[in-house]
């Protein structure tokens, strides 16, 4: 890792003009990273861009010079390409505009920690020990002796925040203890960081959570489920963004093997997010028979598609009650789990593309 560390502060020093880029779909880590080499290299005297391909949510609004991030560039413009927390080169989705994005002809730094990066860089610096890419990127300017200003600091605890679930998750190691002091110390801050990532959600989004924690079910083998489709998000006037940690919330029943929240987005795909406290279970394996991965006790997919409901009829006789009859002639099967295994075993009956 040193000599990768050495190669990276080489690029730095080199580099004049540099683009940073965050994954789809940005999470704190993601963005928090970025932005933390956006001021560093600012602070190194560099020219620097930030891209990513959709929008930033409004609760990261509180990282300084968030809002400067585009979503068209001309990479050859460029003489470094930073990329974090990308699980794999597909999760910047630019690889669709821009082919050969990560063809070397601009050297490309790959600073990730998921075991499921393809290295798609020119260096890849990924760590699947760092609890989240910024605790990677503290590593990397420590030894390479960059200073941390209090900004870059509060940047860094954001992917901290973010990927520990502020500290909870079973990734939160003495590490990741100890950097986050020294974030602390280095003017980082902290009550701002758990404030918009944590202590921060709109009533829009309570309803969102509401409509989910409604349908919830709990399998016998110990699935907690939940669906959301577009039209409920329609109806409360939502957007797919607003079910952003109700699966963390779901994730909390006692003697659960795993959650899973399956959503529709306004860009017509699925979007499946699966979470567990367990260390027997592996998400990434799971979701990466829909193409998706992530971490062991967090994972999901997108695949485009919509969520169906299966509907079963049934002939009532003349006389039953009223009641009885609209329970049973028309029954919707809105069960998540039996949803969920439904997909498990054939993904194209249930997903159209
Ligand atoms: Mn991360």
């Amino acid at each position: 890792m040193q000599e990768l560390f050495i190669k990276a502060g080489q690029k730095f020093n080199e580099a004049n003009k540099i683009l940073c880029i965050s994954h789809k779909r940005p999470d704190g880590d993601t963005l928090g990273a970025s932005m933390a080499l956006y001021h560093t290299f600012k602070a190194m005297g560099k020219e620097v861009d930030l891209a990513c391909i959709d929008d930033i949510s409004e609760r990261y609004f509180f990282l300084e010079g968030v809002k400067k991030f585009v979503k068209e560039f001309n990479y050859l413009d460029y003489d470094l390409i930073c990329v974090s927390d990308a699980g794999a080169s597909y999760m910047t989705k630019f690889h669709e505009i821009y082919p050969d994005l990560f063809s070397g002809a601009v050297p490309v730094i790959n600073l990730d920690h998921h075991a499921s990066n393809d290295n798609f860089g020119t260096i890849n610096i990924v760590d699947v020990n760092s609890a989240s890419t910024t605790v990677l990127i503290y590593k990397l300017f420590t030894f390479l002796n960059i200073p941390i200003s209090p900004v870059v600091a509060t940047a860094l605890l954001c992917g901290i925040y973010n990927d520990t679930g502020s500290l909870m998750h079973g990734n939160t190691t003495l590490e990741v203890f100890e950097i986050t002091g020294k974030l602390v110390e280095l003017g980082g801050k902290v009550n701002i960081v758990a404030k918009n990532l944590f202590k921060s959600t709109p009533v829009k989004q309570l309803k969102v959570w509401g409509k989910v924690l409604e349908r919830l079910t709990l399998s016998d083998n110990g699935v907690v489920a939940s669906v959301i489709t577009q039209t409920d998000l329609d109806e409360l006037e939502a957007k797919s963004d607003d079910t952003s940690g109700v699966v963390d919330f779901m994730n909390a029943v006692p003697g659960s093997k795993f959650t899973v929240l399956l959503n529709e987005d306004e860009k017509g795909n699925v979007k499946g997010s699966f979470r567990t406290r367990r260390d027997d279970v592996d998400l990434a394996f799971l979701a990466g028979k829909f193409g998706g991965g992530g971490h062991k006790k967090a994972a999901g997919f997108t695949m485009p598609g919509r969520i169906h409901q299966e509907i079963k009829w049934k002939v009532s006789p003349v006389g039953v009650e009223d009641n009885e009859i609209k329970q049973n002639t028309i029954k919707p099967q809105s069960n998540p789990v039996e949803l969920l295994s439904n997909i498990l075993q054939i993904p194209e009956a249930n997903f159209e593309g």
